[in-house]
């Protein structure tokens, strides 16, 4: 039994924690409800939901000085890389202001944490062309979402080399899975597609807008190979001071994955094609062997994940 702080706890990967986390720990959660769902949730007695912002000082200042937690898990983000190259401001008081506000609290208040782990991204990689990226790869920001996360993520790491506070980060790839929220135009691009495809089912008019031509490739991680990822780096002595990507090692282009749940329902989701996105990455694979070395093991290729998105979501059996 552990007391666990998450933020972004109703959110898509916060809320899959927490559900599984709180069946035998103590959880506080955090969230805003800006992407987050509390049907997302279904947590034990012992589990406390705070809808509030991260960037709230008092409110964080209230939870942290109130609270002794073994483990502390940042996953309350803007997530998207498009929003934040048009509200750079918003993003940047989540993204990073947010970041050095916890730390310093944790600094103050938390003296005998297990483990503070942060969420950053594969996007600090940007769009040097080297690839698979491996962590010490050449780190080339293209979106505001880019710098906050490297910068915070460097912050997180220096308050363990500087104050001994036991922190880790995880850069994550393309998650997908099934409490990912679809509606907003920047959600993540597999949600938007089961999204659409649902409405094809159900006999709506729908389109998809690929935004470039469909080869750009991705890492798409299930979201049960992350919270397999997310605990051993919590656990892991040997990860403290260190961050590790959090992807497959495979990559696939979105063309390819649209054809393959056009086969998987045997459908033809209509295509609009627009613009490529500004800051958008063309092709984007992890290394994962630093994490395979703390023995994480990813059960999900993409097209098992997909279809258990698919059956979660009545699509298919
Ligand atoms: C994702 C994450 C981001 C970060 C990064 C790490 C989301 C929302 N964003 O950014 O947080 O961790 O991965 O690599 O999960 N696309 C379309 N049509 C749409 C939506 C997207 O064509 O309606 C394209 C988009 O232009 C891009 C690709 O799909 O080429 C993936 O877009 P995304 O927003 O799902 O994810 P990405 O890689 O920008």
């Amino acid at each position: 039994m552990g007391k666990y702080l998450i933020t972004g706890g109703a959110g898509f990967i916060g809320s899959t924690l927490a559900n599984y986390v709180s069946k035998q720990n103590e959880v506080i959660i955090i969230d805003d409800l800006s992407m987050g769902k509390l049907e997302n949730l279904s947590l034990g007695e012992t589990t406390v939901f705070i809808e509030g912002s991260v960037t709230d000082q008092t409110l964080l200042e209230k939870v942290l000085s109130e609270n002794e937690f073994d483990y502390i898990f940042h996953l309350a983000a803007v997530a998207s890389v498009a929003d934040s190259v048009k509200r750079p401001l918003e993003t940047h008081e989540v993204n990073f202001e947010s970041v050095l506000m916890l730390l310093e609290l944790t600094r103050k208040y938390q003296g005998n944490l297990k483990r503070l782990v942060f969420s950053s991204s594969a996007a600090v990689y940007g769009d040097e062309p080297t690839l698979p990226k491996k962590e010490e790869s050449v780190i080339r920001p293209l979106t505001p979402y880019a710098v906050d996360k490297f910068a915070a993520e460097q912050y997180v790491l220096n308050y363990n080399h500087l104050y001994g506070i036991p922190t880790s980060a995880v850069r994550f790839f393309n998650v997908y899975g099934p409490n990912q929220n679809p509606e907003s135009p920047y959600s993540g691009v597999i949600s938007i597609l089961i999204d659409r495809y649902k409405k094809l089912l159900s006999g709506e008019n729908v389109n998809f807008t690929l935004f470039g031509d469909g080869s750009q490739s991705r890492d798409f991680v299930f979201i049960d190979d992350v919270i397999q990822a997310l605990l051993l780096v919590a656990n892991e002595v040997s990860a403290i001071g260190t961050q590790f990507n959090v992807g497959t090692g495979k990559s696939i282009a979105l063309n390819k994955l649209i054809n393959t749940i056009d086969k998987e329902l045997d459908l033809k989701l209509p295509i609009d094609y627009g613009n490529e996105r500004i800051g958008d990455i063309k092709d984007s694979v992890a290394d994962i062997s630093r994490l395979k070395e703390l023995n994480y093991k990813p059960q999900n290729g993409i097209q098992d994940g997909v279809k258990k998105y698919l059956i979660s979501k009545g699509l298919c059996t």
